[in-house]
Formats: C-alpha cells, sequence, structure tokens
C-alpha cells in the first residue's frame, strides 16, 4: 500500500435527484474504501462534485424554461445535501460550473493543444435551424437502417443495440424541434484516439507505460479490462473534444467562438479543479495528489463510464504530462429495482432525498442492503423485501442481538463496570485467536475492493459474538459460576470493541453508536489488536441499535412505486393511412422458435431458427431483456418473412418477430390462440 490516495466518485450530473443506484454503483463503495483508508491513517482526499455542463441539461432548461445555471444550481444542492446526509464523506463536493473549474480545464486543454493532442477538422454535422443549434448524437432521432426502429438515436439504437452515426438514421428528426436537421459544417477539435492504442493496450492489460510498471491489472476488474481491450479491439477512432455549445468550459482559442469543451473532457478534469478548490481551503499542495508518483488515484464509476475513465482520461493526463495515471478503476454494473431497471424517466427508482425524509437514522441500514447486493461483477437487484430480510435477519438478529446481550448483562451483573476476573479457558482462547484474525481479513478484502465479501467477513465477528454467548449461556451460568461468567463477559466486550473497528468502514453511524456505549474514544483499525476493554472499563448506558421492518413497510412501498411509475406513453399519434395493397405486400406467417442464442457482446439481442412450415430462417431480434433464451424454444410467433434481410452484428437476419409492446416498454410475443394454426399458417 501507499501513503498518499486520491479517489474519486463520478461526478453526478446536476439534472435530478441521486437514487440507490448510483449510491450502489460509485459512491458507497467509495466511502466505504476512503474510511477503511482514514481507519489506517493514510493520506486520503476524497473527491467528488456536480457534472453541471452537456447537452442534456441544456436541454432541460429548454423544455422547462429555464436557464442551465438554475438548474445545476437547484440540483448541485439538492444532490450535496443527500450526499451529507447519507454520510459519503467526501473532503469536497466541489462543481464544473465554477471559474476555478473552467480556468482548470481550459489551462488544461491548452497544455494538450500546445503538446499537438489534437487535430482540427471541418465536418458536416446536423443543425436545427429552428434553435440555432448544432445537435449532439442524443437529439437526432430517426428510423434505425437495420431494424427499422423508429426512434433510433443518432449515436445507438436502443432495439436492436446497432451502434450507428447520425448520418445513418432515415428520415432523422431534431428532438428538440421535431424538424428535419440540415447538415452544416463546422470545426472541432479531435482526440486522435488511435494514436494511443499501442501504449494504452500495454498499460491495460499489463499495466506499464514507457517500460515502467504503475499497476497490477490482476488488482482490476475483469469486465473493465475486458470492456476496455474489446473498446480497442473495435479501432479506436478520432472524437470531437469540442462541442457546439454555448453553456460549458468555453474554447480558449479565437477560433473557438461559440464552441465549448465536450463534457467528457471538461468534467474528467473536474476531479482536479476540486481538488485545487479543497487545497486552497486546507492550506495544502494539490500536485502531491495529482502529479506524485506516491500517489494512488483510484476512479470509483459505473460500468457506463468505464471508456471515459480508462482510455480517454489516461489519454489526456498522459498528453499532459505531468499527471499519474489511476492505479484501478474499480467500476460497478447497474443496481435493477424490484424486477425492472432502474428508469428516472419512468420514475421507477428509490430516491434518496426520499429515502432519508420517509427512513430518518436509517442510513446504515440502506448501506448495509446495498453494499449486501452491490452488482460488484454483474447486474444485481434491489427488492424492499430484501431490505427487510437483511435488517431482520442479519443486522438486528446477529450485529444488533449480540452487542445488546454483551452490553445489557454487564449493566445487569455489574452495573456496567468490567469486574477483576480469572483467565480465558482454552476453548475461549480459540476464540480469541479468531477474533484476532478478522482486521486482516476484512482489510485484504477492502483492499481488492470486494467490499461485498468484506462486509459479511465483518458480520462473521458479529456471528463468533453471539455464538460464543448462546454457548456459554452467562445468563445461566450466573447462578452457579459467577467467576466464569466475568471472564465470559470480559470476552464478549471485547468482541463488540473490535466489532465497532471492522463495522466503521460499512456501518459509521452504529459504530459511533457503539463506541460512546461502549466508552471508547476515536478508535482506528490500528487499534484493532490493543486491549480495548480492560478490568475497571465503565461502560455507558445501552440501547438497540436497530429496529424491527414491518411486512406493511414492504408492501406500503412497492405500493408507492408501482402507484408512482410514469407509464411510458405509448405513441398514441397513429402512422399514415395505407391502402390494402400496401397491406397485402407484407408476407406474415406464423412460425415456431425451434433455437435461441444470445448474441455475444450485446445486451439485447438473441439470434433465433424459427421454422416456417418447411424451411427454417435465422432472425436476429431484439428481445433478450425480455426473455431467456432458453424459454424460446417451443413458442408460436408471428414472423414477416418478406423483409428484405440484412447483417445484424454480422448474422443475416431474414425477417422480423411481431412484437407488442406495452406502456411500460415490456414486449410480447403475437402467438395465434388456436393450436390447429400451424407453422407456416399465412397472418391475413
Ligand atoms: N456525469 C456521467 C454520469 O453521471 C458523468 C460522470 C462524470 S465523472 C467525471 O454517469
Ligand atoms: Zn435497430
Amino acid at each position: 500500500m501507499k501513503n498518499r490516495y486520491t479517489i474519486t466518485s463520478a461526478l453526478p450530473y446536476a439534472n435530478g435527484p441521486l437514487h440507490i443506484g448510483h449510491i450502489a454503483g460509485a459512491y458507497l463503495p467509495a466511502d466505504i474504501y476512503v474510511r477503511y483508508l482514514r481507519s489506517r491513517n493514510k493520506d486520503v482526499l476524497y473527491i467528488c462534485g456536480s457534472d453541471e455542463h452537456g447537452a442534456a441539461i441544456t436541454l432541460r432548461a429548454k423544455k422547462e424554461g429555464t436557464t442551465p445555471q438554475a438548474i445545476v444550481d437547484k440540483y448541485h444542492g439538492i444532490n450535496k445535501k443527500a450526499f451529507n446526509d447519507f454520510g459519503i464523506d467526501f473532503d469536497i463536493y466541489h462543481r464544473t460550473s465554477d471559474p476555478l473549474h473552467h480556468k482548470t480545464a481550459q489551462d488544461f486543454f491548452l497544455k494538450l493543444e500546445e503538446k499537438k493532442s489534437f487535430v482540427k477538422k471541418t465536418a458536416e454535422q446536423f443543425y436545427d435551424e429552428e434553435n440555432k443549434q448544432f445537435l449532439a448524437d442524443r437529439y437526432i432521432q430517426g428510423t434505425c437502417p437495420k431494424c427499422a426502429y423508429e426512434a433510433a438515436y443518432g449515436d445507438q439504437c436502443e432495439k436492436c443495440g446497432s451502434a450507428l452515426s447520425p448520418k445513418d438514421l432515415i428520415n432523422p428528426k431534431s428532438t428538440i424541434s421535431g424538424n428535419k436537421p440540415v447538415l452544416k459544417e463546422t470545426s472541432h477539435w479531435y482526440l486522435p484516439m488511435q494514436d494511443h492504442e499501442e501504449w494504452l493496450r500495454e498499460w491495460i492489460n499489463n499495466g506499464v507505460l514507457d517500460g515502467k510498471k504503475l499497476h497490477d491489472p490482476s488488482q482490476w476488474k475483469n469486465q473493465v479490462i475486458g470492456q476496455c481491450n474489446s473498446w480497442i479491439d473495435g479501432g479506436l477512432h478520432e472524437r470531437a473534444m469540442t462541442r457546439d455549445l454555448n453553456w460549458g468550459v468555453k474554447v480558449p482559442l479565437k477560433d473557438g467562438d461559440g464552441k465549448v469543451l465536450y463534457v467528457w473532457l471538461d468534467a474528467p478534469i473536474g476531479y482536479i479543479s476540486a481538488t485545487k478548490a479543497w487545497a486552497e481551503k486546507e492550506g495544502k499542495d494539490w500536485k502531491a495528489y495529482w502529479q506524485n508518483d506516491d500517489t494512488q488515484l483510484i476512479h470509483f464509476i459505473g460500468k457506463d463510464n468505464i471508456v471515459f475513465h480508462a482510455i480517454i482520461f489516461p489519454i489526456l493526463l498522459k498528453q499532459h504530462g505531468d499527471f499519474i495515471l489511476p492505479e484501478n478503476v474499480p467500476a460497478n454494473a447497474f443496481l435493477n429495482l424490484e424486477g425492472d431497471k432502474i428508469s428516472t424517466s419512468r420514475n421507477w427508482a428509490v430516491w434518496l432525498p426520499e429515502y432519508l425524509e420517509e427512513f430518518p437514522g436509517k442510513q446504515d441500514e440502506l448501506r448495509y442492503v446495498l453494499t449486501s447486493l452491490a452488482p460488484e461483477s454483474r447486474d444485481s437487484e434491489f427488492t424492499w423485501k430484501d431490505y427487510q430480510t437483511r435488517i431482520n435477519n442479519e443486522l438486528l438478529s446477529i450485529y444488533g442481538n449480540f452487542i445488546n446481550r454483551a452490553l445489557v448483562l454487564t449493566h445487569k451483573y455489574y452495573n456496567g463496570v468490567l469486574p477483576e476476573c480469572g483467565d480465558y479457558s482454552s476453548e475461549d482462547e480459540i476464540v480469541v485467536n479468531e477474533m484476532n484474525s478478522f482486521a486482516e481479513k476484512v482489510g485484504a478484502l477492502i483492499e481488492r475492493y470486494r467490499f461485498k465479501e468484506a462486509q459479511n467477513e465483518m458480520m462473521n465477528l458479529a456471528r463468533l459474538g453471539n455464538k460464543y454467548l448462546a454457548d456459554n449461556e452467562p445468563w445461566k451460568l450466573v447462578k452457579t459460576d459467577e467467576e466464569r461468567v466475568k471472564v465470559i463477559m470480559k470476552l464478549a466486550l471485547e468482541i463488540s470493541a473490535k466489532l465497532s473497528i471492522i463495522s466503521a468502514p460499512f456501518l459509521p453511524h452504529t459504530a459511533v453508536e457503539l463506541q460512546e456505549m461502549l466508552n471508547l474514544k476515536e478508535l482506528n483499525w490500528d487499534n484493532y489488536s490493543d486491549e480495548l476493554m480492560p478490568v475497571g472499563h465503565q461502560i455507558n448506558k445501552a440501547h438497540l441499535l436497530f429496529t424491527k421492518v414491518e411486512d406493511e413497510l414492504v408492501a406500503m412501498q412497492v405500493e408507492k412505486l408501482q402507484k408512482s411509475k410514469i407509464l411510458k406513453q405509448v405513441p398514441l399519434k397513429e402512422k399514415a393511412v395505407i391502402n390494402f395493397d400496401d397491406f397485402t405486400k407484407l408476407d406474415i406467417r406464423i412460425g415456431d422458435i425451434i433455437e435461441a442464442k444470445k448474441v455475444p457482446k450485446t445486451n439485447k439481442l438473441i439470434e433465433l431458427k424459427v421454422k416456417v412450415g418447411e424451411n427454417v430462417r435465422t432472425v436476429v431480434s431484439g428481445i433478450a431483456e425480455h426473455y431467456s433464451a432458453e424459454e424460446l424454444p417451443g413458442k408460436k410467433v408471428s414472423i414477416l418473412i418478406n423483409l428484405e434481410p440484412r447483417k445484424i452484428k454480422g448474422i443475416l437476419s431474414e425477417g422480423m418477430i411481431l412484437m407488442a409492446e406495452n406502456s411500460e416498454g415490456k414486449l410480447a410475443m403475437i402467438s395465434p390462440d388456436n393450436e390447429a394454426i400451424e407453422s407456416g399458417s399465412v397472418v391475413r
């Protein structure tokens, strides 16, 4: 381990409140890690703040008839308060609309420009004439050329997963005005990422840069290295690092009028400007945290930000020349909620401000549950039933129950003062040895970003304490062997004190409460092996640490979710009238799915073999988020068989399965309701 750490969590866009998916992804893991390092007396700087630029914020402002500054002012305050109230312990929560950030980002850009890091190019881009605004990829929608989905975006078709560029779209429309955009020439500064392929591969896969070993890739998550390699294998291209927008960090060049830095160039530099702001306030040297090889830089993010933190930002840092590169980028996957993806647009989320309001003083309960089901290597799921089960069956009945018995019995038998007592028995010594092993075990797991396992290992110390009391039953023994009970209670309190140390990164509020009840001063990790509860130590009054979660609460929360879900508006706008001849051109049949397998490296695609009459067709369908490949063979479907075949992810797709989509975006097949309708039957 080094002695200085710069830890960052992704800067959340200041255009909406935080939800539990954000917390489980990039913030709670980082907070556990930071609290642990601080407990090890390391010099740790924990940086975050609001990401306040980007086209999405300008669009929201336009939609709400307000200004981008008003939008970011609102949500910067809401998010900063929510993080603080929840106990995510940043050293600074800064913001990218701050002038210090603008200056920092502009100086960074100028240094890169000075080093000829960019290629200036003029190219045609879609322009919305009504709003006099060039359109970022996400603000152009049209028909997907691959699957005919009508709401594909300029960068990707959400239905078939194809990566697109705006000019691929059929009948493109501006999402701002709804008008057809025109193509207009504009110039930007492009980062020729392809020039960096060789050193990037070496650095990501071997941790080596310019012949020097910088980090150990075996400590990186497989999915992070995997995503980087597939991005590089897909071919690195020039990427525009400026945009035609007026909200953002202005390009500090004479020919940069009307242009700002691309949000993914400016936002990561926000970590650096936040460090400068903190250093100014604290009288520290910011460069020690960004320009010193003795510092470990670690970015905590969600998996959708991997490329920006493990490829693009490292290129920028290396090009600049004065900065260290990240030691690790431990990205988490996504958290789902009650069987569906968390969706801000459909209000399908547990919002952090709402949770804090409805569950005052229950931060640690949510921390515990989110860590116990964290999406550390794959997407995972939060349900209110899990919330109840984890709290009642683990926190309350193991951790809380053990502490309560240890303290209550010490008050009951000794008025809270540990009496003189004999030595530990040989059985006690076994428990003592196991007790002494936990700081090392839990610490090692935290240092490898395995927080779920680390938390469970912490709970094993509480299980050890619970079992020790249950095996020795001091409440019975006190009638016959008082001396023995004094020894038992001394060891039980020692376990309690050590539990307060190793639970602090996970349950910081509980650890403080427990140390107050034990009458212990601020403890840290390195005090673990001390004798914490000596003879004569006076403990304070005890109270219950956790309360039971009732069934009614679970039912109420699930009902609230269902009621508040914004139903996805089914496109009520009917299509233009067609004549019967148009309809007869469609050749729709009934088919039997005989085989199904997921298309590798895609989230949405399944390759189907469909028997229609005597022949079998291959069809690629974007239904993987609605059906598993295993459940598909044997299903009867309606299939359009005379759609022009086209290649999707290299597979020739000969037709299209007809699906019904409801207001929530759920898909279902169209199957005949009579067994007599066999494969090959015509739909008319
Ligand atoms: N705001 C994207 C996101 O919230 C972006 C993160 C920036 S970290 C420098 O997912
Ligand atoms: Zn498509």
